[in-house]
């Protein structure tokens, strides 16, 4: 296997010629049977490693009863107990500033990112140099397998911040070799500069949420800018659901006459790429000899069946300075097993990401993911560029709304208008909603993650228990 050893190293000179379609051809395509045995075997270096250098997992495997030794086949590595988030956050406010996984000395620590911290306590990464370079390498590697090359110029559309999705595109783009643009975004004003820069730049690639791209494509028309004209060739987004979501893409793909590609996991596993497409199509592939992606059921945390739900686990294979061993995602996918068909032979998440379990919510017995809902509304003609679903509670009854912006649709249309999206909705989601066509802008636009669900019923939980 090219370049496969603990600690990883990288050979920094190495590119691909341009018309190759593998970074690492081996790597990518050799039998799935065979990669799983060398990820066995790297499994086993990397929990031996942090054994010995990470306080946190050696205490938490002693109370599990687990030995880095015991784990002698994939079927045994199920049985490492999950590490949530919760428990780095708690973690790090006991061992500040990196928390007792923090696998290398401090003085390593050369780049330091970390969660919003819009709920409970920020995470702070601290990312040693080596690691920030296997990430590079991991990152230019996925992009190179969506087409991107040399010859690029790359946006990034998202916060410069402490956010890893930014840097992460940013230094995957740049060992790739293509022109790197760190644009950003969420300043006031911003986007407007976006269309006009990146017309001057000849901006070929986008990199930012599928949100932001939709609201780029308003603004560039507001501006007097056909999206189309700008000149991208592709798009690839992170960070919520969308570019699997075949409406949201297909607005995509529309409004920028460009191709669309999904990718995206969990800043504390990056390389986040390690779920990433290779082709111009919905879902992602799994890329498990980068990160070891274990598609669990949610209570138990074992591998469930190819063609079956769950969430995502996550082993980082090639982090030296905080392993990530068995983490739990909470989010929800469905995965499939490897294809030759797929040209590389890694397991396949055919819809993505599709929600968060903490955000998927229950009307009369049926779960309802908004992701689901967004592919409804965003697919309706005359849509308005934005909606909010809203969950109330009538009497003892959950109920659901869906307040859609609409957009040339005559006003005595509108009830017609309203009564298809409801159809479609009731059919999709198996439970009927409300829908409440509102005048377009009514609605914020985001340039970072969407928050489209107004849960009524928490203000109720909160007025209860108040009382
Ligand atoms: C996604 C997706 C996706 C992330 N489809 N949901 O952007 C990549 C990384 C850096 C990132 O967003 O990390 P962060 O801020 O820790 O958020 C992780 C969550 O974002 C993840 O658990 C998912 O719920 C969501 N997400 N990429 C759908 N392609």
């Amino acid at each position: 296997m090219e370049q496969w050893s603990w600690p990883p190293r990288y050979d920094e000179s190495y590119r691909p010629e341009p018309g190759q379609r593998f970074w690492f051809p081996r790597r990518e395509t050799m039998p799935a049977q065979e990669r799983d045995e060398a990820i066995l075997a790297r499994i086993r270096e990397v929990m031996a490693y942090a054994w010995e250098n990470a306080p946190f997992y050696r205490r938490k495997w002693d109370e599990a009863g687990i030995h880095p030794s015991s784990v002698k086949s994939l079927s045994d590595f199920e049985k490492v107990p999950v590490v949530r988030k919760e428990e780095l956050r708690a973690d790090q406010a006991a061992h500040e500033p990196f928390g007792s996984y923090l696998s290398v000395p401090v003085s390593e620590v050369k780049h330091v990112n970390g969660t919003s911290g819009t709920t409970g306590r920020p995470t702070a990464f601290g990312i040693s140099e080596r690691d920030w370079r296997s990430v590079a390498n991991a990152h230019a590697r996925v992009m190179w397998a969506m087409g991107i090359r040399q010859d690029d110029t790359v946006l990034v559309a998202s916060p410069l911040s402490l956010y890893w999705g930014s840097w992460g595109a940013y230094i995957g783009a740049e060992r790739l070799g293509a022109r790197v643009f760190p644009f950003g975004a969420g300043t006031p004003g911003q986007t407007a500069r976006t269309v006009h820069w990146m017309r001057q730049m000849g901006v070929t690639v986008f990199y930012g949420t599928p949100s932001y791209a939709l609201h780029l494509a308003e603004v560039a028309a507001d501006e007097g800018v056909d999206p189309a004209s700008l000149g991208l060739r592709k798009l690839f987004f992170s960070g919520e659901p969308g570019a699997s979501v075949p409406a949201i893409r297909s607005r995509i793909a529309g409004a920028f006459g460009a191709q669309v590609y999904d990718s995206g996991s969990m800043a504390e596993v990056s390389p986040w790429m390690h779920l990433g497409a290779a082709s111009d199509e919905p879902g992602v592939l799994c890329w498990q000899d980068l990160v070891y992606t274990e598609v669990c059921d949610p209570v138990h945390h074992h591998r469930v069946e190819y063609g079956a739900e769950g969430t995502p686990v996550y082993t980082t294979l090639e982090r030296t300075s905080q392993p990530m061993i068995r983490l739990l995602s909470n989010d929800l996918t469905r995965w499939e097993a490897p294809s030759a068909a797929r040209g590389r032979s890694y397991p396949f998440l055919p819809n993505g990401i599709y929600g968060r379990i903490d955000d998927m919510f229950t009307v009369r017995g049926e779960n309802v993911y908004p992701s689901a809902i967004d592919d409804v509304v965003m697919a309706a003609d005359g849509y308005g560029g934005e909606h909010r679903i809203v969950i109330s509670r009538e009497s003892t009854m959950d109920s659901l709304a869906v307040q859609v912006e609409y957009k040339d649709v005559p006003e005595p249309s509108l009830q017609a208008w309203a009564g298809g999206i409801a159809e479609k909705l009731r059919k999709v989601l198996g439970v009927g909603a409300k829908v409440v066509p509102v005048a377009h802008q009514t609605f914020d636009r985001t340039e970072f993650k969407a928050r489209r669900v107004v849960d009524d019923r928490d203000l109720l939980r909160r007025l209860g228990s108040a009382s």
